[in-house]
């Protein structure tokens, strides 16, 4: 074992009491990862992957710290959930104090007041002053299921129409609803019924078509091939995540829903990664003026607890029968304490003036590596979400290899960053909201040794 020794230069923030800084002290993976790693493969189902098998010790600000003492920069949140922070402290103190007063009830059983605290602060925060419901859920797949039941229950229609390239999850109806095969779907089926895809904005990708052309075929596919009184609810995101950070062209998103509104199809925005000031607004439909009608929310809700929500318009929520809705952990008491304390940093930090001054930092870098590095096809996102798009020079061919390439790189090189993609040629950000400006800046600059390592 090859034993590096990197530490980040003149960096002397802290956070909990964790050093701000990247440093490598062992190989990455280091022996206790590997040796933690070796356990897994005995004891973990196969079927559950690592993109980075290094086992986590602690975590904060910008920084995981490994078991083997090494200091990593997190450009991923965790898939954008620790958004306030790993271990932010409100946070923390909030669900120590919740769970030494009572772990569970169960909100059907007995309720508490934290579950209705999370509801009427979402009903606040969402886009549109109409009056609104929320009901809670644990994970983002289940909050997209429930949306669908309550769509279903209110309109007493069945069809759901998803889009391209978009992401909803890996529970059966989920499945179905998620665009790509590998690895979400190979050999789950069958699927749901009753879930159509239509064709959805992807600027880089549509030969100069914008937002409302595309649109318009999709929304022609929908009243040809399903008719519109066949269809409960239109469901996309408002940036498609899992998908490659696509930004939808200016006025797809608009369309969608004027088309929904004119045929009594609900428009459901999928917010679970987009949402919670990771794009420099609280939720990304507002960059289009697009008013849901309902939304379901997760990860950056409540700052790494399990919980999800949907939230929308009053009649709609209201229109499932009494007991239709929960589910034994859903809104447990712990995350809804954690959901108050993660919502409460975020307005008292001004967490979306925070994601645009790193979304600005980060384009700017990337956008200065694309004049060196023609293999950058596209750099695209909005605030703290962003992605570039490999390519092989002078086409439009994805560069899967490359983006593996500068992955493990990074990995290798102490930074934890995150690849997606239909074609799996996207390479995205995600960091916390609580990145120190230097790491971050040290992050591109391994990015940018990783592409002159791995580019002619
Ligand atoms: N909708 C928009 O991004 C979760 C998936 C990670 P769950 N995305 C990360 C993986 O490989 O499982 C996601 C999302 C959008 C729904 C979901 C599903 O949220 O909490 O993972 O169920």
């Amino acid at each position: 074992m090859s034993t590096t020794s990197t530490v980040s230069p003149g960096i002397t923030a802290t956070y909990n009491g964790l050093p701000q800084q990247r440093r490598l002290v062992t190989s990455v993976p280091g022996p206790r990862s590997e040796q933690m790693q070796a356990l897994k493969a005995e004891h973990v189902s196969a079927g559950v992957g690592v993109a980075l098998p290094v086992f986590i010790a602690k975590a904060g600000g910008g920084v995981l710290i490994d078991v083997d003492g090494n200091s990593l920069i997190d450009m991923g949140s965790g898939i954008a959930v620790t958004t306030v922070g790993n271990a932010n402290p409100d946070v923390t103190q909030a669900v120590q104090d919740q769970v030494a007063a009572f772990t569970h009830t169960c909100f059907m059983v007995t309720p508490y007041q934290g579950y209705v605290d999370v509801c009427r602060t979402l009903n606040e925060l969402t886009p549109g002053d109409h009056p609104k419901r929320s009901a809670l859920f644990s994970s983002g797949a289940e909050a997209i299921e429930n949306a669908v039941k309550i769509a279903r229950a209110y309109t007493k229609r069945t069809a759901v129409v998803v889009v391209e390239h978009g992401y909803h999850g890996r529970t059966n109806l989920t499945m179905a609803m998620t665009a790509k095969n590998m690895p979400y779907k190979q050999s789950f089926g069958p699927f749901a019924p009753e879930v159509y895809r239509v064709p959805v904005s992807y600027p880089f990708r549509d030969r100069g078509l914008t937002g409302p052309e595309v649109a318009e075929i999709a929304t022609s596919r929908i009243d040809k091939e399903i008719g519109a009184g066949n269809v409960a609810a239109i469901i996309m995101e408002p940036i498609l995540g899992e998908g490659g950070f696509v930004v939808p062209g200016a006025g797809y998103a608009t369309a969608m829903a004027q088309y929904a509104r004119a045929n009594h199809i609900l428009f459901i925005a999928d917010e679970i990664q987009s949402g919670f000031c990771r794009t420099g607004d609280w939720f990304a439909s507002a960059h289009e003026g697009v008013i849901p009608d309902l939304i379901t929310t997760a990860k950056g809700i409540a700052g790494g607890l399990p919980l999800s929500a949907v939230t929308g318009r009053a009649e709609v929520m209201d229109a499932v029968h009494a007991g239709g809705l929960g589910g034994t952990y859903a809104g447990s008491p712990a995350a809804c304490a954690a959901a108050l304390a993660s919502i409460g940093w975020m307005a008292a930090n001004d967490a979306n003036s925070l994601a645009r001054e790193i979304g600005d930092a980060m384009r700017a870098r990337l956008a200065d590596m694309a004049t060196r590095y023609p293999a950058i096809g596209d750099i695209r996102g909005r605030g703290a979400m962003m992605a570039i798009e490999l390519i092989v020079p002078g086409t439009t061919r994805p560069d899967a290899d490359l983006v593996g390439a500068l992955n493990r790189y990074c990995h290798a090189h102490g930074v934890v960053t995150l690849t997606a993609g239909t074609y799996g040629n996207v390479f995205r950000f995600l960091p916390p909201l609580t990145m120190p400006l230097p790491l971050l800046h040290e992050a591109f600059d391994v990015l940018e040794q990783a592409f002159a390592a791995n580019t002619p």
